[in-house]
């Protein structure tokens, strides 16, 4: 049956259904947090993506962070295309796989070792491993409102009680294999403490957003990765940094450099694939040499370091380190979270946005959220009008009330302006 190339996204979706669950290959696409129908997208170019029914949006999901220089780059597509041309596999190594971890090593000086694998879940599930096999410990610490991927001891709710070891957000997830996952608030040192004074020397590792972006997004303060820094080099713990969206999308060096805070392990991926499937986890040499082949902590992928996507990720990281394009992405971003900021105060809606480089939050509520719980107390209904508004607006937000946004560099000033534009009349349809 050939590509579907011209229907309306509603026979699209009806038609997707029948044969993918839910119409998708990843959950938060289906709008089920925003209600409506899915805008199936045919093309995209720079600051724009197009849907089935030749609707132009400005898009601010970027795929969810990879689209950083902007949709299919000139210098990118013609990278993936060369290499295309060279073969697309061929599971054994490359002078490019070389070439991607020297340009990693480089840009996050933590990172003395590094591993390929096909997807941030691939990235933190094998940093976990890792960790509790270089470690010879079980017990795992993250945060409510982090997401890591859907490995099954990272897919946790906290327990019943404080400082409880977690209960599973998924179906399918056995209780044994999380009972060594300790889930605690964002934010709290307290917590960090008590939990380090319980079962100090337990721990394997705390993994950590540095900058979180899936519970919309929330900083973390300097007193929590400096206490969580501290304590697990007090007790002989990893710590993980899952940069995987914060990485090359905050600052050039990520979180940690923003932070001033070295990590163990960092997870990275998006950017440093442009958009295909790569990402990576990596760190400290004297835990990277328990994986194999060197040692017992197993870890594979018959497209980990793919030729092509490499040559995405290398375009693309070539491109990000140009002069002044943090400057410049984090100026517009700023630019974009003052004028959405100010348009809602002119139509009387409690609003608030943060804005961290390239990434944004945008919160119905007084202020800006500083704990998972803080961000579930803002108006999510009112979150859901403004999107549709926005969407009809042919501005396409993160279709959830629980996301963070992303610009690219291609996101000029009048970019911004038609957005907060665009914003002015749909605050009032909040209002
Ligand atoms: P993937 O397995 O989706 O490539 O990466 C998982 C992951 C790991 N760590 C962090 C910090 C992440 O943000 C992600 C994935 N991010 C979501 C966006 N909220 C991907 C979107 C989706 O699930 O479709």
């Amino acid at each position: 049956m050939s590509t579907p190339t011209s229907s309306t996204n509603d026979a699209l979706f009806a038609r997707a259904q029948l044969t993918t669950p839910g119409g998708v290959n990843s959950p938060v696409r289906a709008f089920r947090s925003v209600g409506g129908t899915p805008r199936f997208i045919t093309r995209a170019q720079g600051p724009y993506f197009w849907d089935a029914e030749d609707k132009r949006y400005i898009d601010y999901i970027g795929s969810w962070g990879p689209a950083i220089v902007g949709h299919a780059h000139p210098a990118v597509v013609q990278a993936v295309q060369e290499a295309a041309a060279r073969g697309l596999s061929f599971g054994a190594p490359t002078a490019g796989e070389i070439e991607m971890a020297e340009e990693i090593c480089k840009l996050v000086p933590s990172i003395e070792q590094v591993r390929l694998v096909s997807s941030g879940t691939e990235a933190t599930m094998s940093a976990l491993r890792l960790a509790r096999g270089a470690t010879k410990r079980d017990k795992i610490i993250k945060f409510e409102g982090c997401y890591h991927g859907h490995a099954d001891s990272l897919l946790v709710k906290a327990g019943s009680g404080l400082l409880t070891f977690g209960n599973p957000t998924s179906a399918g997830v056995p209780e044994d294999f999380v009972k060594h996952t300790l889930v605690l608030d964002y934010n709290s040192v307290e917590q960090l403490e008590e939990a380090f004074r319980n079962a100090g020397d337990e721990i394997a590792c705390v993994i950590v957003e540095p900058v979180a972006g899936n519970m919309n997004l929330v900083r973390a303060t300097p007193e929590f990765l400096q206490a969580m820094r501290s304590l697990c080099s007090m007790h002989g713990a990893i710590l993980i940094f899952d940069e995987v969206m914060s990485g090359f999308r905050v600052a050039l060096g990520g979180a940690q450099e923003l932070n001033g805070i070295t990590p163990d392990l960092t997870a990275l991926g998006k950017i440093i694939g442009g958009g295909l499937p790569v990402a990576a986890f990596g760190g400290r040499a004297d835990i990277m040499k328990h994986l194999a082949p060197l040692g017992s902590v197993y870890q594979a992928g018959t497209l980990s370091g793919n030729p092509v996507t490499v040559a995405a990720g290398l375009s693309t990281l070539r491109i990000i380190q140009q002069p002044g394009f943090y400057e410049s992405l984090g100026a517009q971003t700023k630019k974009l979270t003052d004028g959405l900021t100010a348009a809602a105060k002119a139509a009387g809606v409690p609003f608030a946005a943060d804005a961290l480089g390239g990434m944004f939050g945008l919160y119905f509520a007084p202020q800006v959220p500083a704990s998972y719980s803080e961000v579930m107390q803002g108006d999510k209904e009112r979150f859901n009008v403004f999107f549709h508004a926005m969407l009809d607006a042919g501005v396409y937000l993160a279709p959830s009330a629980y996301e963070a946004g992303f610009v690219s560099a291609q996101h000029d000033d009048a970019i911004i302006e038609e957005t907060i534009a665009a914003a002015r009349k749909a605050f009032a349809a909040v209002a």
